[in-house]
């Protein structure tokens, strides 16, 4: 997504020095975001429980992790460590990072490497040696006139005289971590860019009535493609366009496109030897800045509507009196709605969790929950009824391809990981995001050299999913069982985007995997591109784009020896011994597996009619059936990029082509991508593609792949944000032949009611409690006053006496 400026103004520290990174902010949008002071609580804190320094524990009874999280971020603590070491290492030449130069080297981030499944296993399984801890660490070289990114693994850890700084090209697919950057000197483009605006600001004045020269005044600012384009290996160009700068709180930029495009050569190092190479202006195209004045200078050019900020960019309420449309009856919308409360005290939470090692117990599920900086949140170890199910579940990519006649949408591909999920996975708001009763947990990363904690971004609940999970009545009973769920959230906003991440539990043994969208879109000026979204705004066209998220799956059933099977229901014609010799036209199950990578590239069938599973067949069931979980898309269809072949991604969007994928699980392919990618997509660090070579799927340890998101062609509804109603996508994961009968009944929450014409005769409550007492409705309005933001924590120089020197809040 599109990182604006005021988004980039809330992270200083994640302005990379020569890193590419969200585009120059703009002095002129920074200070609405610091009109809230922090005031007094407007309500005594309703979240019961205490801060850790590692979670909100809230009331959640503790349990102790059967192992320690081993796939745990870096704390603090070793993160320090290992920055410190890598500048001890003299042939790095390291600049401390907020020293750095784009010309300097320095530390871009510093992470976990997961450790390998196979090292993982024998330590849970058979309490074998627990896996070496080893770091990984960007490394930004810019001391050279080719300036790269690369990789490198730091560890064991703790740093002792046996730790080595060693290669990490093991984890990619091109055989290096060796990533060339062609942005390196966006500050030096930026300026160039302005210098280009300056130089025809009368045209640009007369056009759109702004300024665009990178001073505190302007209202215009400059920015377009990404990721870069190089027509010949050896050279750079972008197209760059204006967009309006808000002065409100609201951070709309991206709505504002003002219709005017210019393209430069920014090939090498050196701002003498760039240039300008085109203007576009109402889709004409002119090959000079020359050109493009004296057409203006002719009167041959005619004036675009302007997107202008107004109200209609903002997100506060409104009123019926500026409903376009029909009025608007939403009577009683003032009052409190219904709300989830919570059960009282420690005795009424159905959960348990170990804050240290973030390990959750919720009914017949347990899992630990990690952390990236590239992907954010990921579940590892989700065992049901003391099985493992699922080794790993976690986001891996997220893309967002849009199209247009312009060159700045026809150019846009952004590869979210590279900016990264974990950046933006703000604190939660509690009884908005989650129910004020949640556990909430905080999450942490560690770039240019300060580690950043996110308190309160992952949250954990149980609530009612407002349907039954079963019932059936008849004239003699009426029995329910209450469809409760739980769910591990975190959201992040990817620059104008936000993404809201679910993992569901539920009683009958499923795992839901929901993302949903909202935020502001990513928008086109509205000039002859009607075939490339909807006319939304004076001049704003809604510009189409795909969302596509990959998420791993690697899902083990009774093991690791699985197979991937596929039953497709089909029309068949057919006799039968008792059908007199006349055919029947009817239906089928037909069985198959897909054993080899060969064919494990997969659509999701028209009308449904195949259903995919991860199946053990040395482990049938005592009907002979081999026990399964199934994988299904929810809400959506499931979900593959329309553009193939992208000119912008080339090799870097492969884990895009298709609905889903099976491989055989290898450590040296823990991730479909790699956040290093997008700085030079024409030759990934990991291509996806590199990982389907033949090998048999057949009884192998398996991996699926998926892809949620949606075909995302913003109508009127879309503004001023997308709504997390619409733009959702969701896969299931349950279980298929894995049980004997549905495990929901196990659960208490069941009532079976007995009547006649006379009445009720009986009520079975099977052991429920019930809720008594009065409910505090007070204690569901969340703390407003309580959001905390973020803390930075600057590790070199480390103090460890002021560790929070460097603190930072986005509040
Ligand atoms: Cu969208």
């Amino acid at each position: 997504m599109r990182l604006t400026p005021s988004l980039a103004v809330l992270l200083p520290t994640l302005l990379l020095v020569g890193a590419k990174v969200p585009r120059v902010s703009h002095p002129g949008s920074k200070q609405a975001k610091y009109l809230a002071a922090k005031r007094p609580a407007t309500t005594d804190a309703s979240i019961s429980g205490s801060f850790t320094g590692t979670g909100w524990s809230a009331s959640a009874p503790q349990v102790s992790a059967p192992y320690e999280n081993i796939w745990h971020e870096l704390t603090n603590d070793e993160a320090a460590d290992v920055i410190s070491f890598l500048h001890n290492q003299t042939n790095l030449n390291l600049t401390a990072a907020a020293d750095a130069g784009s010309w300097d080297n320095s530390i871009l981030r510093v992470e976990i490497v997961t450790p390998n499944k196979t090292d993982v296993l024998p330590f849970v399984d058979q309490q074998q040696q627990k896996p070496e801890r080893w770091a990984r660490a960007a490394i930004w070289v810019g001391a050279t006139t080719e300036p790269y990114v690369i990789e490198y693994q730091v560890g064991p850890l703790p740093i002792s005289d046996n730790s080595v700084v060693t290669s990490l090209d093991w984890l990619t697919t091109k055989g290096t971590t060796y990533q060339r950057n062609y942005d390196a000197d966006e500050d030096l483009k930026s300026e160039f860019m302005y210098n280009v605006s300056a130089s025809v600001q009368d045209i640009v004045t007369d056009l759109l009535n702004g300024t665009a020269s990178g001073s505190d005044d302007d209202d215009l600012d400059i920015w377009g493609i990404d990721p870069l384009w190089h027509p010949t290996p050896d050279t750079t160009v972008q197209w760059v366009t204006f967009w309006r700068i808000p002065s409100s709180i609201f951070d709309g930029e991206t709505l504002m496109p003002q219709g005017l495009f210019f393209e430069v050569n920014t090939t090498g190092r050196d701002p003498s030897g760039w240039s300008v190479i085109g203007w576009l202006y109402r889709d004409v195209y002119y090959n000079s800045t020359e050109a493009f004045r004296a057409a203006w200078e002719a009167g041959e050019l005619e004036k675009s509507a302007l997107n202008l900020e107004g109200p209609w960019i903002g997100t506060d309420y409104r009123g019926p009196t500026t409903t376009v449309g029909a009025n608007s009856t939403m009577w009683g919308s003032e009052k409190a709605p219904p709300v989830m409360v919570p059960p009282s005290g420690e005795d009424g939470i159905r959960y348990k969790v170990d804050v240290d090692n973030k390990y959750v117990e919720w009914m017949d599920f347990s899992f630990y929950i990690a952390f990236r900086r590239d992907s954010g949140m990921r579940l590892f170890d989700i065992r049901y009824r003391g099985e493992r199910i699922v080794y790993e579940l976690g986001l891996d990519e997220a893309l967002a391809h849009y199209a247009g006649n312009d060159p700045v949408q026809s150019g846009t591909a952004y590869l979210d990981t590279y900016y990264g999920f974990g950046p933006y996975a703000f604190e939660l708001l509690a009884g908005y995001d989650c129910p004020t009763y949640s556990t909430f947990l905080n999450s942490t990363f560690h770039a240019e050299e300060v580690s950043t904690t996110h308190p309160n971004s992952i949250c954990l609940f149980e609530n009612d999913q407002g349907y039954l999970i079963q019932r059936h009545s008849n004239d003699a009973y009426v029995a329910s069982t209450k469809n409760i769920a739980f769910t591990v959230r975190s959201a992040s906003t990817v620059g104008n985007y936000d993404y809201n991440f679910d993992y569901t539990f539920y009683l009958d043994g499923t795992i839901e995997i929901v993302v949903r969208a909202s935020g502001y879109i990513q928008s086109a000026h509205y000039y002859g591109n009607d075939d490339y979204g909807y006319h939304i705004h004076s001049g704003l066209s809604g510009s189409m784009h795909d969302h596509v998220l990959t998420f791993k799956a690697d899902i083990d059933i009774l093991g690791t020896s699985n197979s991937f099977a596929n039953h497709t229901v089909a029309p068949v014609t057919t006799s039968y011994p008792w059908s007199h010799g006349m055919e029947r036209s009817t239906m089928k199950l037909f069985r198959s597996y897909i054993d080899n990578e060969d064919n494990s590239k997969l659509f999701w069938p028209g009308n449904a009619h195949s259903m995919f599973m991860v199946v053990n067949k040395d482990a049938t069931n005592e009907f002979g059936e081999p026990r399964g979980y199934r994988i299904m898309p929810s809400k959506g269809s499931g979900m593959h990029a329309t553009i193939q072949n992208s000119s912008n991604l080339i090799n870097s969007m492969n884990f895009a082509t298709h609905a889903l994928y099976v491989t055989k699980q290898k450590d040296t392919e823990p991730r479909a991508s790699n956040a290093n990618n997008d700085y030079d997509p024409a030759n990934p660090v990991v291509d996806f593609a590199a990982f389907f070579d033949g090998e048999s799927l057949d009884q192998e340890d398996l991996v699926v792949w998926f892809n949620l998101g949606m075909h995302h062609v913003p109508h009127t509804g879309d503004l001023p944000n997308t709504v997390f109603t619409t733009a959702q996508g969701s896969m299931q994961i349950l279980p298929h032949n894995y049980l004997l009968h549905d495990p929901s009944r196990d659960s208490r929450q069941t009532v079976r009611i007995d009547y006649n014409n006379s009445g009720v005769q009986a009520v079975h409550t099977f052991g429920a409690d019930f809720l008594t007492g009065l409910a505090n409705l007070t204690s569901t309005v969340p703390d407003f006053w309580a959001y905390r933001g973020d803390i930075d924590v600057r590790k070199f120089p480390y103090d460890p006496q002021h560790p929070y020197n460097d603190t930072e809040s986005i509040v």
